[in-house]
């Protein structure tokens, strides 16, 4: 992962968090980005199963799990974000 990339997630997990409390839950991300893709960031992500996305688990895990295809996930999170 870039650092432009870290970045980018740091800037949209942000914005995503609407109660500033560190996490993303379910409802932040569908608010921001829809049921479907929303739901899709939790089931990606949380790994842990806590239900809520750290900061931590929103970069690192994305960078794992997406790998090579992280920018382009990255710019679709930035083109559904609605918040
Ligand atoms: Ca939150
Ligand atoms: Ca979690």
């Amino acid at each position: 992962m870039s650092a432009q990339e870290l970045a980018q997630l740091e800037f949209i997990f942000k914005k995503v968090d609407a109660d500033g409390g560190g996490t993303l839950d379910a409802d932040e991300l569908k608010e921001a980005f829809g049921d479907e893709f929303g739901a899709k960031l939790m089931a990606d992500l949380d790994a842990d199963g806590d239900g809520e996305l750290s900061l931590e688990e929103f970069t690192t895990n994305a960078a794992s799990v997406y790998g090579g295809d992280l920018s382009k996930n990255i710019a679709q999170m930035q083109i559904n974000c609605k918040v």
